[in-house]
């Protein structure tokens, strides 16, 4: 890990692949916004399948690649598509800690890591495609610095682009300590996701709230 990021380019399994591409088909996908961000899914994790797998994977993964002690509970996908929403350079909430996990499932685009949220202050720039990982330091409460790099997606050139990804948010339980440096819309925020339930596209409408609040970045 260089920068607050790592990236595993051939490491992560086909079959858990395929097995995630399959699940998110059963999701109810939403856009958070008219301008920024792929349509969202929250997945599950209180069950064993493909999220939990691949949630525990990423563990594994970020302990062997210098991101020691990830847990995450809380997964979801992003679905973009050619001609819509990427996210401009940002880092992800404070509220997702120690290290925040991505696979690209199907398609490609233009992954950047930024010194700062200028879009001309690119560190590192690549494509990524199907079964790439990346690793991204999540928030920690060091008053001296803050570890997470920014970055960038773009929408894809062509098609779809579709992503899992693994954070711990520290609104679930256990209680951390680390969640008493949030703001109140902060930890707002991040208790509404844990509140929130998967909607399966079978079912919607009927599994309670849905995580269709925009995380902000
Ligand atoms: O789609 C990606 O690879 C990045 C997503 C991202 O940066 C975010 O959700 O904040």
């Amino acid at each position: 890990m260089q920068n607050g990021y790592a990236v595993l380019r051939a490491e992560f399994p086909q079959t858990l692949t395929d097995a995630l591409v399959a699940d998110a088909q059963r999701h109810e996908f939403r856009l958070w916004s008219p301008g920024k961000g792929g349509a969202f899914a929250l997945a599950a994790l209180d069950e064993p399948g493909a999220p939990r797998e691949a949630a525990a994977w990423l563990s594994r993964a970020a302990a062997d690649h210098g991101f020691a002690g990830f847990t995450p509970n809380e997964v979801s996908y992003q679905r973009y598509t050619a001609g819509g929403n990427g996210i401009p350079p940002h880092r992800d909430q404070r509220y997702y800690a120690a290290c925040i996990g991505i696979i690209t499932l199907r398609g490609s685009a233009t992954f950047a890591v930024h010194g700062s949220r200028d879009r001309d202050d690119v560190v590192d720039e690549w494509t990524t495609g199907p079964g790439e990982v990346i690793l991204l330091r999540g928030w920690s409460p060091d008053p001296d610095s803050d570890p997470r790099p920014y970055h960038r997606i773009d929408p894809p050139t062509s098609g779809e682009r579709l992503m899992f990804q693994a954070r711990r948010n520290l609104a679930a339980p256990p209680p951390s300590p680390w969640a008493e440096h949030l703001t109140q819309e902060e930890a707002q925020q991040a208790s509404r996701l844990v509140g929130a339930t998967p909607v399966l596209r079978s079912a919607t409408g009927g599994s309670g709230p849905a995580a269709d609040d925009p995380p902000r970045r």
